[in-house]
């Protein structure tokens, strides 16, 4: 009975062999950037995600079964963005193209249309309900009620400001709102002044901005502009106001200037996305939403360039706040 039993495991088990394919199919992968890596943390996470999820993936794989990644920095011309991703699918190489923002569900639609055996990873977007689409995006009514908040503790004039790039509906319907209501929550007294540079990438009219509303006694400002935070930055340093940063950890930026940065851990998600994809996981069609909660979005307490330059009441008072929402006793929306 033993022997038996042992030559039906022989026989079972060289069928499941024999039934794995010889190969398996040699993947390739986009990721397209729509716009600059340089000075944008969520599209330099994106791609350092994507591409530490593909090495991962190639250890020990020979170089017929190594999954292939193709990075396309498209710039900042938002113009040429649908011309360059559409191309990207029309070379019908590519089993998946990886991007972030939330303007590309409605850009690849009509792709998909042309193109419908391509599929779409889009990080920072939300759409759900069409088979070759899978969203993720970060709760940031959270990120920014947070940063709003310890905006509205630190300022002294009761004056904040926002500089963004440019509008854009999840600026003006949630960053910009939340902003000000978490500045609002921690003083009723704070009002938010709001800019816009007009493109990802001028560094001095981030500064010029910065400057104007420096003059009109803000002393904490919110740069959501690419490369133009950098002007931003000067000008903070110049002028020696605040600076809350957004999306990476921005504190050695500007020592004694960044009180605060909270992060979407776009890197840790690119790089699970991205694993999902190679090992068939991914679950199309679906837009989730991740925050404090999930640990995709979070407020950064335990550098030291945090602790020097707030005072420990204004990081306790952020602690307790930060454990509401993680805990789930406050619903921010
Ligand atoms: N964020 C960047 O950091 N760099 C960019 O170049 C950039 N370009 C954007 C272009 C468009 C059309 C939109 C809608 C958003 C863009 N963002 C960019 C903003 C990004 O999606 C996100 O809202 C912010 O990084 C705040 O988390």
């Amino acid at each position: 009975m033993k022997k038996l039993f042992i030559l039906f495991t022989i026989v079972l088990s060289c069928i499941v062999v024999s039934c794995k394919p010889v190969a398996e199919k040699q993947l390739s992968v986009a990721v397209f950037i729509p716009g600059i890596c340089a000075d944008s943390p969520t599209y330099a996470m994106l791609r350092d995600g994507v591409t530490e999820a593909i090495d991962t993936w190639n250890e020990g794989k020979s170089l017929e079964q190594s999954a292939k990644l193709y990075v396309l920095e498209a710039g900042t011309n938002q113009s040429e963005w649908p011309a360059k991703i559409t191309a990207l699918a029309a070379e019908q190489k590519y089993d998946v193209i990886i991007s972030s923002n939330p303007s590309l569900p409605e850009i690849v639609l009509p792709i998909i249309e042309q193109f419908p055996q391509q599929k779409f990873i889009l990080m920072d977007a939300e759409y759900a309900g069409n088979k070759n689409i899978c969203t993720v995006c970060y709760n940031q009514y959270e990120q920014s009620y947070l940063t709003g908040y310890i905006g509205g503790l630190m300022s002294k004039s009761n004056k904040l400001g926002l500089i963004a790039a440019q509008e854009y509906p999840v600026m003006n319907n949630i960053i910009w709102p939340y902003f000000e209501k978490g500045a609002k929550a921690a003083n009723p007294m704070t009002s938010v002044d709001f800019r816009v540079v007009g493109n990802w990438y001028d560094a001095t009219k981030g500064a010029m901005l910065a400057d104007i509303l420096y003059n009109e006694g803000i002393d904490v400002i919110l740069p959501i502009c690419g490369g133009a935070s950098q002007g931003v930055i000067n000008s903070a340093v110049n002028n020696n106001f605040y600076i809350t940063w957004f999306d990476n950890n921005g504190f050695d930026k500007a020592p004694g200037n960044i009180i605060s940065s909270t992060v979407m851990k776009q890197h840790e998600l690119s790089q699970i996305m991205t694993t999902e994809y190679l090992n068939n996981k991914t679950e199309w069609g679906t837009a989730k939403m991740l925050g404090v909660k999930d640990g995709f979005v979070d407020f950064i307490q335990d550098d030291p360039l945090y602790i020097s330059t707030v005072p420990a009441n204004i990081r306790a008072k952020m602690a307790e706040l930060v454990d509401s929402i993680r805990d789930g006793s406050l619903i921010i929306q």
